[in-house]
């Protein structure tokens, strides 16, 4: 065996990718090479070229047709005539032996490789029926697995190799042996992992260009090329597209160390890239015919197809239903004022569009959790995910380190919405400790192989079994585009929200210079008349507190206004409360308040719900505000609490001039009175409906207004107990 890397830096455990397997400067010698130029000049052949062929012909000799015999000097006719890339083939007898003569073209050089056929082939039509059965399997296959545990057992008839595997590549360039056909005799390596450098990165590449690769024996002696290098370019010869190449020899002592003399790989490629491989290994010296190979490789174009589309169907399936329960999500989302709260709505929320063990959105510093308490584990992912340039994270491997209660959830997905505000939506899933059955200790050896004392592949193929811990179910691919969508989207959500709180605030400082200038006046009028000593201070002193707390409450709802207006929402404390009394508590200060406010009440006794005492209070206070300012003038108002099974109910009544629909559903906007009221809420900004309707939907529940054709208008407040 020839140690390809002559010419190059030894392979070391570091350099094994290094390693130019496409240049190896020679072949296996159950078959011979020619390397001719344009012109149909020979630059190059093999060493054992005359020896198989029997035909006389060296570098720079003419490749006569009269010495090729008609059929290969066609063939190399063909080549030598095609613009683009070529190949072909043709079986021709020379001398008294059958050859299959296998012609391709590469960098303006035609190969012609020349393999023996052996001995006691069977019919090629045996072969033929064989793969049209293949194929005529797979194709009724709905599911990958089965597929290929039926393709490996078919292979494995087709062409005799005493062990076919179907070997499936996984994210990390690690490889399962995933169906397996064998020699009963032969143990078996059905679910062994292998690692990634078992198939460096080079050959993993080399399976792109070419599909197959066959080594008819591990302990051949290479053929040299007589020369090595192309004479016309003084580069080697890239074998890339050769049937012959001769391979590296550290794999050929990988595969003597597994006890195989022979082998033949096939790629799986699917969508461009390399999905897995047909493996199969011989205990003996093999050699399978160029047509056979071929049959073989149609199997496995077929077989890529479907497995193709059978991948392709599942993952738009779920994409699908995924994308599905996202676009609900956001349009539940824009329908709501609280970003925070309605992404961690109860129904449909970020946990229920990708399957995860945990979730939490994070918005200006205010987080909530789905599924169990993220509050800390999300702020620890977030301070070091936020200082970095990337939306987007994903790992199955976080670790928390010196968090060990957290450790248990090292599967951490996190996009980021909002850069400013700090708004990321995270993912949780937990470690999954499981097995794998490593086909061999996967650590490499320095240790003295036949190539000399360099990197061996490992000498042991038992297999050990290895226990992985800190590491949950890798996110898929559909995952991840779910998550990269609804991040697309809630960014441009914010995005808006953004223009709109900004045309908000616009109007916010022209109301704002024209509300808080009465107050102001009455103030600074009643300050100069105290200045002057008026007599009636109690009455000024009741002006200036009056005109203040007005101002105060203008300020206040200002600032809640730009909270909600920012995204982030009402914060809610709920305790258990009792309605009853809270409501009754309000109705008499603002009968206080408001002397000759007729207001009728009906009150179900012990009405007990958990909610925010101080923010069911405001926006009951807003409710009865606005009942006042838009009441018919000597009506009076009703206050009706009541509640159900799951809900309590606050109704608030007053007759009022008649609405269009599209002035009803208006009323929880802010600003709306502004726009069409023609009696101007004098007191407020026409923002009191808009905040109830926050505070309601901030308890997870609703507020609802209707108005029957007498006039008599209903705003219903529910919130679940
Ligand atoms: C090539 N390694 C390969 C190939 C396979 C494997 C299938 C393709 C060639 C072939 O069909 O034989 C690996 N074979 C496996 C595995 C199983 C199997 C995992 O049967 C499991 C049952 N290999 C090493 C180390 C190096 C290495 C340490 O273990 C490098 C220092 C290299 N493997 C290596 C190289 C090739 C290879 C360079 C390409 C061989 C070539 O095409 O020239």
């Amino acid at each position: 065996m020839l140690s390809t890397t002559a010419a190059h830096e030894p392979v070391t455990l570091e350099n094994c990718e290094n390693e130019p397997i496409h240049i190896p400067g020679a072949i296996q010698p159950h078959g011979a090479l020619l390397a001719l130029d344009g012109a149909g000049v020979v630059l190059a052949g093999s060493e054992n070229f005359t020896a198989i062929t029997g035909i006389a012909l060296r570098a720079g000799d003419n490749a006569d047709p009269s010495l090729l015999g008609e059929a290969v000097a066609e063939l190399l006719e063909e080549g030598l005539a095609a613009t683009g890339p070529w190949n072909n083939s043709v079986e021709t007898m020379l001398g008294d032996r059958l050859f299959d003569v296998i012609g391709h073209t590469q960098d303006g050089i035609c190969y012609l490789e020349f393999e023996l056929r052996g001995s006691g082939i069977a019919s090629f039509t045996k072969f033929a029926l064989y793969a049209q059965r293949i194929i005529s399997q797979v194709q009724l296959r709905d599911d990958v697995d089965l597929l290929l545990s039926s393709v490996t057992d078919e292979i494995r008839k087709l062409t005799g190799y005493d062990r076919v595997m179907a070997y499936r590549f996984r994210q990390d360039l690690s490889g399962e042996v995933v169906a397996e056909s064998r020699r009963e005799d032969l143990e078996s390596f059905l679910g062994q992992r292998y690692p990634a450098s078992d198939i460096p990165a080079q050959a993993r590449r080399l399976y792109i260009q070419n599909p197959i690769r066959m080594i008819a024996d591990v302990g051949y002696r290479g053929s040299r090329l007589v020369p090595d290098i192309n004479p016309h370019t003084g580069r080697p010869f890239d074998l890339s597209l050769s049937t012959l190449r001769s391979v590296s020899p550290i794999h050929c002592e990988y595969l003597s160390n597994m006890g195989v003399q022979a082998s033949m790989s096939v790629s799986i490629v699917v969508g461009g890239k390399l999905w897995g491989l047909f493996a199969c290994h011989h205990m003996s010296p093999k050699t399978l015919p160029h047509p056979v190979r071929m049959s073989f490789q149609v199997c496995s174009h077929v077989c890529s197809a479907i497995v193709e589309r059978l991948e392709a169907n599942r993952h738009s399936e779920e994409l699908h239903r995924n994308n599905e329960r996202r676009v609900a999500l956001v349009r539940q989302v824009r329908e709501s004022e609280d970003i925070v709260a309605s992404l961690a709505a109860p129904e449909l929320n970020i946990a229920s569009i990708l399957s995860c063990d945990g979730a939490a959105v994070m918005l200006a510093g205010r987080q909530q959790s789905l599924q169990g308490d993220f509050a800390r584990l999300a702020a620890r992912v977030v301070s070091v995910l936020d200082g970095r340039e990337e939306d987007i994270f994903q790992t199955d491997k976080w670790d928390h380190g010196e968090l060990p209660e957290d450790a248990r959830y090292c599967g951490v997905m996190a996009v980021r919405f909002h850069r400013q505000e700090s708004g990321w939506i995270l993912w949780f899933r937990l470690e999954q400790v499981h097995k794998i059955r490593w086909g061999g200790k996967p650590e490499k050896t320095v240790a003295l192989g036949p190539s000399g004392a360099r990197l061996t592949p490992r000498g042991s193929f038992d297999a050990w079994e290895e226990v992985v811990r800190g590491r949950s179910t890798p996110w898929g691919e559909s995952d991840l585009s779910v998550a990269e969508k609804l991040r697309t989207d809630m960014a441009e959500l914010c995005l808006l929200r953004a223009g709109e709180v900004d045309r908000m605030r616009q109007r916010l400082i022209a109301t704002l210079g024209h509300d808080l200038r009465t107050p102001l006046q009455s103030i600074s009028m009643a300050a100069s008349m105290l200045s002057e000593g008026h007599s009636r201070t109690s009455t000024l002193q009741e002006h200036i507190n009056y005109s203040s707390s007005r101002m105060e409450r203008l300020i206040s709802q200002i600032l809640e206004m730009s909270r909600l207006q920012a995204g982030s929402g009402i914060h809610v404390n709920p305790v258990e409360t009792d309605l009853t009394t809270l409501v009754q508590e309000i109705v008499v200060e603002t009968n206080i308040a408001y002397p000759g406010f007729q207001i009728d009440l009906s009150l179900q006794p012990a009405v007990i719900a958990n909610v925010d005492p101080d923010r069911y209070a405001q926006m009951a206070v807003n409710l009865l505000s606005n009942a006042r300012h838009h009441k018919l003038h000597g009506s009076p108002v009703q206050v009706i609490l009541e509640q159900d099974a799951n809900h309590s109910h606050l109704r608030v009544l007053n007759q009022a001039a008649q609405l269009s629909r599209e002035q009803l559903e208006g009323l929880f906007e802010p600003f709306r009175q502004v726009n069409h009221s023609a009696e101007r809420n004098r007191t407020g900004l026409g923002i009191g409906l808009y905040i109830a309707s926050a505070i309601a939907e901030a308890h997870g529940g609703s507020i609802a207004v209707d108005q029957t054709g007498a006039g008599l208008i209903c705003f219903t407040v529910s919130l679940p107990r």
